[in-house]
C-alpha cells in the first residue's frame, strides 16, 4: 500500500513516528510491512537568514524521522552547540531571535550550496534524506517539498508609527520573536498561486491508495499545501481515500498557533470547525474521513451531517504506540 501524507513540523513529524511503527509492527489493517509512506512536506516557512535557506518542516520531518532532532525543542538537532550563533550576536548581527545551531547550519550550507548550483529543492532534499533516512528507511519513506518554488507565509500585524497600521512579518518573526502573542490581522502568502507542484507531488496523491492529513497546522501547514495549485484537485480525483486527524483538542491547538492562524481566516477553532474547513469531497472539500479527540465527540454529529465518516479516538500523540493507535484509527475509518 502506498501512503502519502500531507505534513507541517512537528506535529507532522511526530504523526509519521508512529504511522512508520505502525507499518513496522504490521499494527495498521490492510497495510503491509513493505508499504511505502510518501510526505508531502509544507515549505512555506522557509526563510532566508545569513545568505542560508531554511527550511524548517523539511528539516523537522528529516531530523525526527532521523532521529536527529532535539527532542526537548522538537526542532533544530540533538547535541547541538551554538558558536556561530554567539559570535554572529557578538558581531551585533540580526536577526539574533533565530536560532541556528552549528550543526543545523552544516544543514543549511549543504542546501544552499546546492541550490547556488542549480539543483532544485526536491533534489536537495532528496541529497539530505540521503544520510539522513534511506539508511534507515530506504525507497520505502520519501520526503517531497509541496514545490521547489518559492514560498512564504508573511504576517500582517498592527503597526502604530506604519502609514496603513500595519506592517508585514515573515512568518518565523511573528512565531520565534513575537510568540503569535499579537493578532495576526492577515496571512500573506508570498508566491504560492504562482506556484507548480513538486516533482512527484500530484502522482503521489493520485497514485496513493491512501492519503492522511496528520494533525498539522490546518493553515500555515496543510493550508499551504492545499494552496499549491492543482494539488486540491489531485485530493479531489485520488481514488485513495483521504482521512485527517484534528490538531484541535478540547478547543485548543496542543501547541503552537494554530488558534490565532484559524482565528486569522475566520474558521472556528474546533475539531469539527477544522474537519468542515477542509470539507467532506462529497461536497467539494478534500476529506472523506475525520478523527476527533475522545473528548470532543459532541461534535460528530456536524461531521457527520456534512457527509464526513467521523469517529472520537484518543488523539494525543503521547508515544508511536498512540500514534500508531491513531493512524490505525483513520483508516479502520475508510477501510473499504
Ligand atoms: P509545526 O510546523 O512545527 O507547527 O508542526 P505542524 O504544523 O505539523 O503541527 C502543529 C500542530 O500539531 C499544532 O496545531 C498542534 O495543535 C498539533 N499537535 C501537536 N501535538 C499534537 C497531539 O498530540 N495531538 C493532536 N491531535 N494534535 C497535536
Ligand atoms: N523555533 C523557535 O521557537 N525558536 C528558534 O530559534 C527556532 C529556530 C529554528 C531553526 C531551524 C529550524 O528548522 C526551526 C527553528 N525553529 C525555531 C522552529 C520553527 O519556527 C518551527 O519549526 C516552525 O517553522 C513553526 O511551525
Ligand atoms: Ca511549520
Amino acid at each position: 500500500r502506498d501512503i502519502t501524507v500531507l505534513s507541517g513540523g512537528m506535529g507532522g513529524a511526530r504523526f509519521l513516528q508512529g504511522l512508520l511503527h505502525g507499518i513496522a509492527t504490521g499494527r495498521l489493517p490492510g497495510v503491509d510491512p513493505d508499504a511505502v509512506v510518501t510526505v508531502v512536506a509544507n515549505t512555506a516557512d522557509d526563510l532566508w537568514i545569513h545568505g542560508l535557506k531554511v527550511c524548517p518542516d523539511l528539516d523537522t520531518v528529516m531530523y525526527t524521522l532521523g532521529d536527529g532532532i532535539d527532542p526537548g525543542r522538537g526542532w533544530g538537532r540533538r547535541d547541538e552547540t551554538w558558536s556561530v550563533k554567539e559570535e554572529l550576536a557578538t558581531y551585533g548581527v540580526e536577526a539574533t531571535w533565530f536560532g541556528l545551531g552549528d550543526r543545523d547550519i552544516a544543514t543549511h550550507l549543504v542546501r544552499t550550496q546546492m541550490l547556488d548550483a542549480g539543483y532544485p529543492l526536491s533534489q536537495v532534499t532528496e541529497a539530505l534524506c540521503a544520510r539522513w533516512l534511506a539508511p534507515t528507511y530506504g525507497d520505502r519513506l520519501r520526503l517531497l517539498p509541496m514545490t521547489d518554488d518559492r514560498v512564504e507565509t508573511h504576517v500582517a500585524i498592527a503597526d502604530a508609527e506604519a502609514p496603513s497600521g500595519r506592517r508585514v512579518v515573515h512568518f518565523q518573526e511573528y512565531w520565534v520573536r513575537l510568540r503569535a502573542e499579537v493578532p495576526a490581522e492577515a496571512l500573506v502568502f508570498v508566491g504560492l498561486e504562482e506556484s507548480t507542484p513538486g516533482p512527484g507531488v500530484v502522482d503521489a496523491i493520485t497514485d496513493a491508495d491512501l492519503v492522511l492529513v496528520p494533525p498539522s497546522n490546518p493553515v500555515v501547514s496543510v493550508g499551504t499545501i492545499l494552496g499549491v495549485p492543482r494539488v486540491r484537485e489531485a485530493l479531489r480525483a485520488t481514488r485513495a481515500p483521504v482521512v485527517g486527524l484534528s490538531p484541535i483538542v478540547g478547543g485548543h491547538h496542543v501547541r503552537g498557533m494554530a488558534e490565532q492562524m484559524l482565528t486569522s481566516i475566520g474558521v472556528e477553532v474546533s475539531a469539527a470547525g477544522v474537519g468542515l474547513h477542509y470539507g467532506a469531497r462529497s461536497a467539494g472539500g478534500v476529506l472523506d474521513g475525520w478523527l476527533v479527540d475522545q473528548g470532543d465527540a459532541d461534535q460528530l454529529a456536524r461531521l457527520h451531517e456534512a457527509g464526513l465518516a467521523a469517529a472520537a479516538v484518543p488523539l494525543m500523540m503521547t508515544d508511536p504506540d498512540a500514534t500508531a493507535a491513531m493512524a490505525s484509527a483513520a483508516i479502520g475509518l475508510v477501510a473499504p
